[in-house]
């Protein structure tokens, strides 16, 4: 039976990222998928996301300017086109406390952005109407990455850096070691490195690794309208925008029409608990449809009151919203990236990079002190 050097389980886009990472520096990597490629189960299926620099912590920011280059290279060495600049606007009610900070952050760094009070943002985005209590922010360097292209390409990469995919592999336990037995459905694999990326299948994979992490998996649905007069929310008009608030079903976030004409983007960032092998137990389940209507109604009142599609996915969010990057703390050569929540798919490579720095014992390009699994420990909460 062969060894490999690392095997990674979960073929989103945080798993294919890290194995991708771990082939072009010569690692002999597996990549276990349990459903057969591509599927639309987990977090990173659909054809678009946000990309942006602009967070409230730096500590992302200075990811993000990573991500951004890397995301430029992954287009150079593929051909494939998978970021799209229109700008992104943040939006937020007086006193604009989150836009003060993150404007803060990404003037440390350099980021180019422009505030916009009521007045400049009627002018400019006459298809918003926001009352005068709120500004915006716009970073002209956000915009949509392709996703469901940009994770077959990463796949691609890794395949062509000599990684392998098995997918339609469910694994069903890993018993640890000086090397790991991952035993999946149909085979059992010998590893020295394993890198769990499961999104909400992650405590699922750890039980028998004796870890329970503090992640609650949502059910998402992703709702697309209708624009009433076309052209009015498409890209080059209408930009990216998070609809920010302190209340989390008052948050909501939109994406010009990209993958279906005429249809716009627009959600709740957030959703129910659900169990995610039954994530579509309840298709009734619209709650938050009602709320997305009313706030469109309030300030996108060009798109139709009813949703034209909506899809199905799934965050994994931590008490804190930032993720977990770190290694098991019993089990060095066990690491995990989990509870991206929500907001992970822009910052796969970066993911992929520090991940695969932590299997190769490399120092890590970025502080991952925000992300150690210890900040949850009862002392420390
Ligand atoms: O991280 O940019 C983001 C985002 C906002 C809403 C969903 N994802």
């Amino acid at each position: 039976m062969a060894t490999w050097d690392s095997i990674v389980i979960g073929g989103g886009i945080e798993g294919s990222s890290t194995a991708w990472q771990l082939a072009r520096n010569g690692h002999k990597t597996l990549l276990l998928e349990q459903f057969p490629l591509p599927h639309t189960r987990g977090s990173s299926h659909g054809a678009s996301r946000i990309i942006r620099h602009g967070y409230a912590e730096p500590f992302y920011v200075e990811m993000m300017m990573d991500a951004y280059k890397l995301w430029r290279e992954i287009e150079r060495e593929s051909g494939i086109a998978l970021y799209r600049k229109v700008g992104i606007l943040t939006l937020e009610c007086h006193p604009y406390e989150g836009i003060k900070v993150m404007e803060s952050n990404l003037a440390k760094f350099g980021v180019y952005y422009k505030r916009l009070g009521p007045r400049d943002l009627k002018k400019q985005f006459p298809m918003l109407t926001y009352p005068n209590q709120y500004h915006a922010t716009l970073e002209d360097d956000g915009g949509i990455l392709r996703a469901d292209q940009a994770l077959k390409t990463i796949q691609s990469l890794f395949s062509s850096a000599g990684g392998t995919i098995e997918d339609g592999e469910k694994v069903v336990n890993i018993t640890p070691g000086h090397l790991i037995s991952v035993h999946t459905k149909q085979d059992t694999y010998k590893t020295k490195n394993l890198v769990v990326a499961a999104g909400p299948w992650t405590n699922k994979l750890l039980e028998p690794l004796n870890l329970k992490l503090p992640l609650q998996p949502l059910a998402i649905n992703v709702l697309y309208w209708k624009e009433k007069e076309q052209g009015e929310y498409s890209p080059g008009r209408m930009p990216c925008f998070i609809h920010s608030s302190r209340d989390r079903l008052q948050e909501f976030y939109g994406l010009p029409c990209e993958e279906y004409p005429g249809l716009m983007k627009v959600d709740l960032h957030t959703g129910r608990a659900a169990d995610p092998d039954a994530r579509d137990a309840n298709n009734q389940d619209q709650w938050d449809v009602k709320l997305v209507a009313e706030f469109l109604q309030k300030h996108l009142p060009g798109l139709e009151d009813k949703p034209s599609v909506m899809e199905r996915c799934m965050y994994t969010v931590t008490p804190d919203h930032n993720f977990i990057l770190d290694r098991h703390p019993k089990y060095e050569n066990i690491v995990i990236g989990a509870g991206f929540s929500g907001t992970g798919f822009k910052l796969g490579p970066v993911v992929g990079k520090v991940l695969a720095e932590l299997v190769m014992q490399k120092a890590p390009s970025h502080n991952l002190y925000p992300f150690k699994i210890d900040r949850f420990s009862k002392s420390k909460l």
